[in-house]
């Protein structure tokens, strides 16, 4: 066993978003990707829902969705795992918070809180943003967020254009 990965599995939600290239497909590659993941057992994703840009003006509107699935992976390999898909998606990174074709944010994993200079769990902005809180309450209504019920957490949102694409 290496010491990376342990015996638990931790259940984990996955932001994922695009603006570029033909967002529902590159979406729905990385939603395959994430379902063939190694030390993983898949669980279900949300529809896809087409938001309104957070950031820069002059962007067109994103897809986003939110993937859940078990894994065995420490938060580092599963942040370079999804790296990797990121990757294999022509992901460039450019500006802050501009355009992307593929966006993977680790937004949980289990109840745990991390604080490194790669990774901040529960994800900085998950409270924020209604295009990751939304999506998530569709397949996780009952969870609480450092004990808030996910539900309230949507009210207290700022509220941008959402409009769910898929069922
Ligand atoms: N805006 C929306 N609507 N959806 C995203 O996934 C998204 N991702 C980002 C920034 C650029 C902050 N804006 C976004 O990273």
């Amino acid at each position: 066993m290496t010491l990376e990965i342990s015996n638990s599995l931790q259940t984990c939600y996955i932001g994922i978003g695009s603006n570029l290239a033909n967002p529902v497909a590159q979406v729905n590659a990385a939603i395959e990707k994430l379902q063939q993941l190694k030390n993983s057992r898949w669980r279900y994703v949300s529809a896809l829902y087409r938001s309104a840009p957070v950031g820069p003006a002059g962007q067109d509107d994103y897809i986003n969705a939110v993937a859940c699935f078990e894994t065995r992976l420490a938060p580092e390999q599963l942040l370079d795992a999804l790296q990797q898909i990121e990757n294999s998606q022509q992901r460039v990174r450019r500006e802050r918070w501009g355009a992307r074709t593929l966006d993977l944010d680790i937004l949980l994993i289990g109840e745990q809180l991390i604080d490194t200079s790669r990774l901040t769990i529960p994800h900085p902005y998950i409270t924020q943003r209604n295009f990751v809180l939304v999506p998530l309450a569709e397949i996780a209504p009952e969870l609480t967020i450092k004990g808030v019920p996910i539900g309230n957490l949507i009210k207290l949102c700022p509220v941008g254009a959402l409009e769910k694409i898929s069922i």
